[in-house]
């Protein structure tokens, strides 16, 4: 590994190294348009709730940066992505934007870029690719776990509140990217020595974060917990129709739970599903499993007395990735819905 390379990131520094991009920003535009980004690969540790300092890697803004997930990118069908990628470590690595569905070939790849070079790839992103993707590393099929990867939104041409031509509207919209993590790989690979043959994940992650419930060192601080990440956190008023891309980047299938209203389920895996569903819990597939679904901050309908502020959680409902460090519940993937 390049030693320049290398960020020594707790928790509070990990934390001082995010940046605060919230919901993604958008507004429409009849002309397409060259989007321009450069990612660093780089790589640190990051504590976990347990105290346990995990080696982990990102695509990061520069390179002093350690970016887990990487800075999303939005962008509109027509429009040409000319990406950059400097790799700042010693090892090969690669940049590749996930295909349609879940499975596909990758929309586009930079190939190899080997240990301290850099390649550019330049895509223009035909008519018919709305949706969500995630951008990751597929040079071994563990660096995704690592954090490397990131969230790619493409609106359709012209449209600033649809996610693909014809679908329920909506006023906000944010990623959701999941991520397991078992120590045993990472320390491998930080190490050099054998890649597990077996994968036992400890900790679980939205968009970086775990949970730190009340009591916990560092709960409310949004940049460390997960529950208050602006990224993360779903806030609005009373028909905020909030659009979540949820990616998942890890090894488990998960099971989204949101409280006090249902989501409108739009897609599954890059399809668009035959109707539109209402569904509190839906399961997000491992292996680069994605769904869409619009929150639409209703009051929700069968409180008595009537509610129209508060707070309610969204957590996943396969216990494990509740949990950190093998036990520590409520330390896991989730976050926070509030009705302001
Ligand atoms: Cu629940």
């Amino acid at each position: 590994m390049e030693r320049r390379g290398f960020l020594k990131a707790g928790t509070a520094g990990f934390a001082s190294l995010m940046t605060g991009t919230g919901l993604l920003s958008w507004s429409t535009r009849s002309e397409a348009a060259t989007i321009s980004k450069t990612f660093y690969i780089t790589a640190g540790t990051q504590t976990m709730p347990d105290g346990v300092s995990i080696y982990v890697k990102g695509f990061s803004d520069s390179s002093a940066d350690l970016n887990i997930p990487a800075t999303p990118i939005i962008c509109q069908e027509g429009d040409t992505l000319e990406i950059t990628v400097i790799n700042r470590l010693a090892v090969t690595h690669n940049f590749v934007i996930g295909g349609l569905k879940a499975g596909d070939a990758p929309l586009a790849s930079t190939g190899d870029i080997a240990g301290g070079g850099s390649k550019t790839i330049t895509y223009t992103i035909p008519t018919g690719k709305a949706g969500s993707y995630l951008f990751y590393d597929n040079k071994t099929n563990y660096n995704v776990f690592l954090g490397l990867h990131g969230g790619l939104a493409i609106m359709p041409a012209g449209k600033t509140n649809q996610m693909y031509s014809g679908s329920p509207t909506f006023k906000k919209q944010t990623f959701w990217i999941f991520n397991d993590i078992d120590p045993a790989l990472n320390k491998a690979v930080q190490d050099g020595t054998a890649i597990p043959t077996s994968f036992t994940p400890r900790y679980f992650t939205i968009n970086g974060l775990t949970s730190l419930p009340p009591g916990a060192p560092g709960h409310g601080d949004p940049t460390r917990d997960a529950l208050f990440d602006t990224r993360s956190q779903l806030a609005g008023y009373l028909g905020d129709r909030t659009l979540v891309r949820m990616l998942n980047a890890g090894m488990c299938t998960h099971s989204m739970h949101v409280h006090a209203n249902h989501m409108e389920w739009l897609t599954d895996r890059g399809s668009v599903r035959p109707q539109v569903w209402k569904k509190d819990t839906i399961q997000v597939r491992n292996k680069l499993g994605k769904i869409d679904a619009i929150y639409p901050f209703e009051a929700p309908p069968d409180a008595y007395p009537p509610v129209t502020t508060g707070h309610f959680p969204m957590h996943l409902h396969d216990e494990m990735s509740q949990t950190a460090g093998g036990g520590m519940y409520q330390f896991g993937a989730m976050t926070e819905i509030v009705f302001k």
